[in-house]
């Protein structure tokens, strides 16, 4: 059960971060990865390891360290020269509690020590662990996360290279695809599920990616703080590039859905509990 797999997570990642001098850096580190969030990321991992017979538990390490790549993009993105955000999670943002500079320092410490824990605490071979730490200085870099976050400031500014469509598809495939990509990869490569199911599981992980954006703005437009923990209504209120402000609500509903059925056919070859419970939440909320 998804519950499960997230208590493991939860429960993982308070023990592999422990508090020690300096201490202001690792609760700095641990405030915003342990907040309450929906672990999306790490179950993701742990789910694609599972479904193509891999352990879990030598996929724990890999799958807290991804929630920790995603906790430093988030601690980032809230940062006063980003996206200058004072909550997250429903509490005050990392630079709120720890002040600017302990919240860049943790977000580079989340970054590093990531790849780190996969490394030291990964019951896996050498190969594995190289393709691993691969995936994760591919995915959380320029190349990939870091991109979607330039083209993404850039666009706020009025700077569009190319056309708005290609933009945002640009920045969704790079800021949110990617983490999704890196979760559902690791999970096949602990696995050693081969290439064809590398391949076939990373168009999942795009398709799902893009729809889970299309998801987040969408609910950015119709949702409560109450409801998502975070400001809402920004971007409408920032004239911000968006799949509802580019296509309107009704169109960017139809893009979802048709994301999620993609999903579906994909998921249907190989059955999984957890992603299809996870689609069906994400479609329901979007029907109301
Ligand atoms: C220095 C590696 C590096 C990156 C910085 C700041 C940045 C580049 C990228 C920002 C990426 C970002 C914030 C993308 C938004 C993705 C998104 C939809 C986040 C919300 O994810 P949820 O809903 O959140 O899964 P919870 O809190 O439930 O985990």
């Amino acid at each position: 059960m998804m519950q499960n797999l997230i208590e493991l997570v939860d429960k993982k990642l308070d023990e592999y971060m422990p508090i020690i001098y300096p201490e202001d850096i690792f609760k700095a580190m641990k405030y915003t990865v342990t907040l309450p969030g929906k672990r999306l990321r790490p179950v993701m991992c742990l789910e694609t390891t599972r479904m193509f017979g891999g352990d879990i538990n030598k996929a724990l390490p890999t799958a807290c360290a991804i929630e920790m790549l995603h906790a430093q993009s988030l601690i980032h993105d809230d940062l006063p020269c980003m996206d200058n955000d004072d909550f997250r999670r429903g509490k005050p943002s990392n630079h709120k509690v720890f002040g600017e500079a302990n919240a860049v320092l943790a977000g580079d410490a989340l970054l590093t020590f990531a790849p780190q824990l996969v490394i030291e605490k990964s019951d896996l071979s050498d190969e594995i662990k190289l393709k691993l730490v691969h995936e994760f200085t591919k995915w959380g870099g320029a190349h990939a996360l870091i991109a979607g976050q330039v083209v993404d400031i850039e666009s706020e500014g009025g700077k569009l290279v190319k056309s708005p469509e290609e933009t945002l598809n640009f920045i969704h495939m790079n800021k949110t695809a990617a983490l999704f990509r890196l979760a559902i990869r690791s999970g096949v490569i602990i696995a050693s599920a081969g290439v064809n199911i590398l391949d076939k599981m990373d168009i999942f992980a795009q398709k799902f990616g893009l729809a889970f954006q299309v998801y987040d703005d969408i609910m950015d437009e119709i949702s409560t703080f109450e409801e998502l923990g975070k400001t809402t209504g920004k971007d409408k209120n920032s004239g911000k590039l968006t799949y509802v402000s580019l296509y309107g609500l009704e169109e960017a509903k139809n893009k979802f859905n048709s994301l999620i059925e993609d999903c579906y056919a994909i998921i249907n070859e190989h059955p999984s509990e957890i992603f299809g419970s996870i689609l069906n939440k994400l479609r329901a909320r979007i029907k109301k």
